[in-house]
């Protein structure tokens, strides 16, 4: 569709500073999918067999890389270069939701050091904005990551929605970092067209419309619709609600996602 091809290649697209978005949105529109795979599980294998199956349906997949069993620092190569050859086979990005929340000088040293040298695989990381624009700077000197600033996120009580003006104190420490910050998760809109810098919103916490409740841990779901069209969201991350189906399922369940996800983030757009 004419008009589609348009919005994304002659408005959103160049509206972009940061290359790690501008590359996510244009396999976001090549794929017809928003839908971002939180890899919650608990082998490295089993993690690379999830990215094997649902690599034509993702857009990204986010890991947690402490906490896929690995052993030792050959493993950990040995599973990053394959899960970075299945990115490139599928067309997908990687996300490493690793929270940094400390001083610059340490956020980089945690990302670079072994065994996990997470700079060196990952297109973007997650951090919190608590520290400060220094969490930031730190990124300055290394090329190919992007940051995710955590805005508010996805469980009970969690400060970002409680404490006033927190989500946007998180907006502002990313002034004149545009080429570094690909966007915020959130949980509720936090649409930020500042000059000319478009940002994605990325919202975790979201399931199929057969889902009700939360996990018994805190975390909070929403229906795809809702997390897109009245929360904000552009790419959305779902764990559990394929991850708890046999693998056997994971595609069908996925599909269902990409599909959902997909027509309702052109509604958006389009909008
Ligand atoms: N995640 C959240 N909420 C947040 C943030 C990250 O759920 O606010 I920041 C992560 C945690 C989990 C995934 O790895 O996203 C969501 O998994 P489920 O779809 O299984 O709930």
């Amino acid at each position: 569709n004419l008009k589609l091809d348009n919005l994304f290649k002659k408005k959103l697209i160049p509206r972009m500073t940061c290359t790690a978005s501008k590359k996510l949105l244009r396999i976001m529109y090549k794929k017809k999918t928003n839908l971002c795979l939180a890899a919650d599980l608990q082998n490295w294998t089993e993690v690379l067999e999830v990215a094997r199956t649902l690599g034509p349906h993702i857009c990204l997949l986010r890991t947690h890389i402490d906490t896929y069993n690995l052993e030792n620092y050959y493993q950990v190569v040995e599973f990053r270069k394959h899960l970075k050859d299945l990115a490139t086979k599928f067309d997908f990005m990687i996300m490493e939701d690793r929270k940094f929340a400390d001083i610059g000088s340490t956020v980089q040293r945690q990302l670079t050091s072994k065994p996990f040298e997470i700079a060196q695989w990952a297109d973007m990381v997650t951090v919190h904005g608590l520290p400060g624009p220094g969490v930031l700077q730190c990124f300055e000197g290394l090329e190919n990551i992007a940051v995710v600033v955590i805005a508010e996120m996805s469980s009970t009580g969690n400060l970002g929605r409680k404490v006033s003006d927190y989500k946007h104190e998180c907006l502002k420490i990313t002034d004149g970092y545009d080429k570094i910050v690909a966007g915020f998760v959130s949980h509720s809109k936090i649409r930020v067209d500042r000059k000319d810098t478009f940002f994605l919103q990325f919202t975790p916490g979201v399931a199929l419309n057969d889902y009700t409740g939360g996990d018994g841990l805190g975390q909070q779901y929403v229906y795809v619709d809702d997390a897109i069209l009245d929360r904000g969201a552009d790419v959305i991350i779902v764990g559990r609600g394929i991850l708890k189906h046999g693998n056997e399922n994971w595609r069908e369940v996925a599909e269902e996602f990409q599909r959902n996800g997909w027509s309702a983030l052109v509604q958006k757009l389009m909008n």
